[in-house]
């Protein structure tokens, strides 16, 4: 690593502690607050005090999982090894973090582990790449996307589903196309899907049984990682013409369309990669991973688009952000 380039990260992320500071000391002598509507304050309290933001970043070395506040302040990682562990998404009471993990000489697994980063469990143990989890709503089952390898060679992606202890695998896409990157629906009923069955890739959607699959996006780009708003009511994804096979591609932009694919919007606007969105639990706000500032890092807007803000200053590759839901203090 450059020490030149990690002395300016570090001495950016005091900037960004000591801005976090002054935002606590302002609430402590509320001013301009004061004047808005209790309801307001109290929604953009309650996403500061109980909820927090789940990560990927390699800033130690190899991918780890970390978790922030929803202010960028207090990152701590919670995983610790030389795996290569991504992908995280929540489970709906905020207790577990279900995601994806390399061992070095091997293939990517399903895991799950407690949101303190203790009781790491392995569930999905193949030759195949499992990645792209995501917990439905009512807790009892995960839903991934894993490569088979058909006897022609040809890898294919499927969108599959199992119980929450690894049981039950089932193929839910069933398709030549490259079906990943699963998001349940609020209700549960639905899962969002990227799919290249049609040429490029398109947001898809289907019943979480895999019945009737349905397109929504319908574009020349390669449009990817749907997630549902908390209100069941918008997919915020991210979009690219340029047909770069990476995560998020130097045109990506990020664009939110009514849940049954009328109405798309443009959230983001500039010369950078902007991808891998995903919803506060009140659905005000969008956490989101950018390179406009010379390397991935995460960033926060309101939903609509207004307020892009940054959250990490690393040199390291910070991706993947996942909002966790509302977490109910045990006392
Ligand atoms: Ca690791
Ligand atoms: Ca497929
Ligand atoms: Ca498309
Ligand atoms: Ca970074």
């Amino acid at each position: 690593m450059n020490s030149g380039i990690r002395k300016a990260g570090l001495v950016a992320l005091v900037g960004v502690i000591v801005a976090v500071g002054g935002y606590g000391f302002e609430k402590q002598e509320p001013q301009i607050e004061d004047a808005l509507p209790i309801t307001s304050v109290s929604s953009e309290d309650k996403l500061y005090e109980q909820s927090t933001i789940a990560f990927t970043s390699n800033r130690d070395g190899n991918a780890e999982i970390y978790v922030m506040n929803v202010d960028g302040s207090g990152q701590k990682n919670l995983t610790n090894n030389p795996d290569h562990d991504m992908d995280p998404s929540w489970s709906p009471d905020g207790k577990n973090v279900v995601f994806c993990s390399k061992e070095i000489k091997g293939t990517c697994d399903i895991y799950i582990m407690n949101s303190d980063g203790g009781e790491r469990r392995k569930l999905t143990d193949n030759p195949s790449q499992d990645m792209f989890p995501s917990w439905s709503p009512d807790g009892s089952r995960i839903a991934y996307s894993t490569i088979v390898v058909l006897p022609s060679r040809r890898r294919n992606w499927e969108v599959c589903v199992m119980s929450m202890d690894g049981s039950g695998q089932k193929n839910l896409t069933n398709n030549p196309g490259l079906d990943r990157v699963p998001s349940w629906s609020p209700d549960g009923k639905k899962i969002a899907f990227v799919s290249g069955r049609d040429g490029n890739s398109e947001i898809y959607v289907m019943n979480a049984d895999g019945s009737n699959q349905k397109r929504l996006t319908n574009n020349p780009a390669d449009d990817a990682y749907p997630a549902w708003s908390p209100d069941g009511k918008k997919i915020v994804f991210s979009s690219s013409i340029s047909r770069q096979r990476t995560t998020v591609p130097k045109d990506a932009v990020i664009y939110v369309m009514n849940a049954d694919g009328t109405e798309t919007k443009r959230l983001t606007n500039n010369n950078a990669g902007d991808g891998l969105p995903s919803w506060s639990p009140n659905g005000e706000k969008i956490v989101f991973c950018s390179d406009r500032d010379g390397n991935y890092e995460i960033y926060v807007m309101n939903s609509d688009g207004s307020e892009q803000k940054r959250l990490t200053v690393d040199p390291a590759v910070d991706m993947n952000p996942s909002w966790s839901p509302f977490l109910v203090s045990e006392k």
